[in-house]
């Protein structure tokens, strides 16, 4: 068929792709649109996830599935896109502090992974479920069954991720973090296979820490992904993130806030790294860490953006893939 051709010329293998945040829903539907569901593979981050008035919130999933089924807020970057927040406004009346704001079509969602989880599922069963039902067709995994939840360490004490970003709005200093439940937590077998049987991975622009950290630190992924040619995506471009608090983090831990900090942190792990037009002048120093360079534009806009960016990345996968046989 003529969209498969299309597709297959572009990568012919199999990728799993890490992503988490707004900027790894974005790629992550741009490679969607080249790869057919049996070559792509979207394993995200759990840790920001969180119980809210009773209801199990995975703002990285769900964001992943409502851009891959392209009902999502195009303004926040979260959420439904023709939203109405009348649940919300009634729970303010009512005398809740509403500092996160879920609209009527997203708590409908949620009340169906609530009765899901409650009836007994597991979180990727009630994946799987929602997906079908958005007409989302690429598996979509959350990396781990188990809850790991990300709690940001700040001179107030350690607070729970979204009291953080959403409540807080990242205004405490970041000390550190901790994946609360780790030590329980295992990568499900569907996410192990989709490694397993990878071609590569590419991390989506998504935050090092609080995205791709979390996936990261489950047992045994970092072994498999060292096996595989894997390219990163920069989220900090021109110094600064897109979206999110990667910048902030990164600068409130003494990196350096740039490309090449980002390339830094992931040296040893990764093979390529893909950095926008405005960070040209680094990609010595990233080749000097022994990882491939490649300077394209990275911003996505809009959805030929992000189609675009993934053809790039996926040409540069190519190019990985003949070179980095020996990893
Ligand atoms: N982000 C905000 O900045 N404010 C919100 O009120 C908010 C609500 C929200 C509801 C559902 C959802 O899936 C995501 C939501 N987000 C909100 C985004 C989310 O908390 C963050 O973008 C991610 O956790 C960061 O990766």
């Amino acid at each position: 068929m003529a969209i498969n051709s299309a597709r297959s010329s572009v990568f012919g293998g199999r990728v799993a792709a890490l992503a988490g945040g707004v900027g790894g829903a974005k790629l992550a539907h741009g490679l969607a649109q080249l790869l057919t569901p049996e070559q792509l593979t979207i394993i995200v981050n759990t840790g920001d996830d969180f119980e809210h008035l009773g209801l199990t919130i995975c703002p990285d999933i769900d964001t992943v599935l409502y851009n891959l089924a392209e009902v999502n807020n195009p303004a926040f970057g979260w959420g439904r896109a023709d939203e109405s927040f009348h649940v919300l406004e009634e729970t303010k009346r009512l005398g809740h502090d509403a500092w996160f704001m879920l609209g009527d079509k997203d708590i409908a969602l949620h009340l169906l992974r609530r009765a899901m989880l409650d009836a007994g599922m597991t979180l990727t069963e009630v994946i799987y479920e929602l997906a079908r039902r958005l007409g989302v067709t690429h598996p979509v995994l959350p990396m781990s069954d188990q809850p790991v939840r990300t709690m940001i360490r700040t001179p107030e004490g350690e607070m729970p991720f979204q009291e953080y970003f959403v409540h807080r709005r990242t205004k405490p200093v970041m000390l550190g973090m901790r994946l609360a439940g780790l030590a329980e937590a295992r990568p499900t077998a569907q996410v192990r296979a989709a490694l397993d049987e990878a071609d590569a991975v590419i991390f989506c622009p998504s935050n090092p820490f609080v995205s791709i950290g979390p996936i990261l630190a489950l047992p045994g992924v970092r072994e498999r992904i060292a096996r595989i040619p894997t390219l990163v995506i920069s989220p900090i471009i021109g110094g600064r993130a897109l979206k999110g608090p990667a910048a902030k983090m990164m600068q409130e831990q003494g990196l350096e806030v740039s490309a090449l900090g980002v390339a830094r942190h992931y040296a040893g792990l990764v093979d390529g790294f893909v950095l926008d037009n405005v960070d040209a002048g680094l990609a010595d120093a990233v080749r000097a860490l022994g990882v491939t360079p490649f300077v394209t534009n990275a911003i996505m806009r809009d959805r030929a953006d992000r189609r675009r960016l993934a053809v790039e990345a996926l040409g540069f996968v190519k190019r990985l893939t003949g070179a980095a046989g020996a990893k």
